[in-house]
């Protein structure tokens, strides 16, 4: 809700992230992901025979699942506080109860899975092997979002595969290039 207006001029929902290369314009983070690896990744990306299926389905789940969850618990909380104030407060009711019996049973569910899920792969990339894949790529948003929103809510694990993503290299030099960003800190 807070994306300026020129991404308009390069994509149709005005959204990011957004890439150009050459004369291909791209929106949606796991299109520019899967294109990103085919065409520069040089195999390394790849996940192993044994974590391909882990890595399809964390690929798919992070924006298809787990980010809808996380950006309505910021809807519940942007609708009572941006409201008039005379009806803010049987707003901030409403919506409290909303994510008190829709939101948080199920981001906690979804919490025990990936610790679970992470916990049984000792290298701790998703899809188990020695090296990140689309699945750690696409996870890596979500999850620095909940590890730096979600409170008491966010596991150990979770936060933990957090700081390992922000201690890589590769994050360190992206930010060099990109600039500040909000969810680089802990
Ligand atoms: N499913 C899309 C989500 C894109 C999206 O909602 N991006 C947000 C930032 S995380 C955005 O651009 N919001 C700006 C706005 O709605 O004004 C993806 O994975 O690329």
């Amino acid at each position: 809700m807070t994306a300026p207006k020129e991404l308009l001029e390069i994509t149709p929902l005005g959204k990011s992230p957004a890439i150009t290369d050459e004369d291909v314009v791209l929106g949606e983070s796991g299109a520019i992901i899967e294109y990103l690896i085919s065409k520069y990744g040089k195999d390394k990306d790849k996940p192993s025979q044994a974590g391909w299926l882990d890595n399809l389905y964390y690929t798919h789940y992070a924006e298809g699942t787990l980010m809808p969850l996380l950006v309505n618990k910021l809807i519940f909380s942007l609708i009572p506080a941006r409201a008039p104030f005379f009806i803010r407060p049987l707003l901030w009711m409403v919506f409290g109860q909303l994510d008190k019996q829709i939101l948080l049973p199920q981001i906690g569910k979804n919490r025990d899975m990936i610790e679970t899920h992470l916990k049984n792969t000792p290298s701790g990339w998703f899809s188990g092997g020695d090296h990140p894949t689309s699945a750690d790529y696409m996870m890596s948003f979500p999850l620095e979002v909940f590890a730096s929103r979600g409170g008491d809510d966010v596991g150990e694990v979770i936060t933990e595969w957090v700081k390992k993503v922000h201690a890589r290299p590769a994050y360190k030099r992206a930010l060099e290039k990109g600039g500040e960003y909000a969810y680089a800190k802990l």
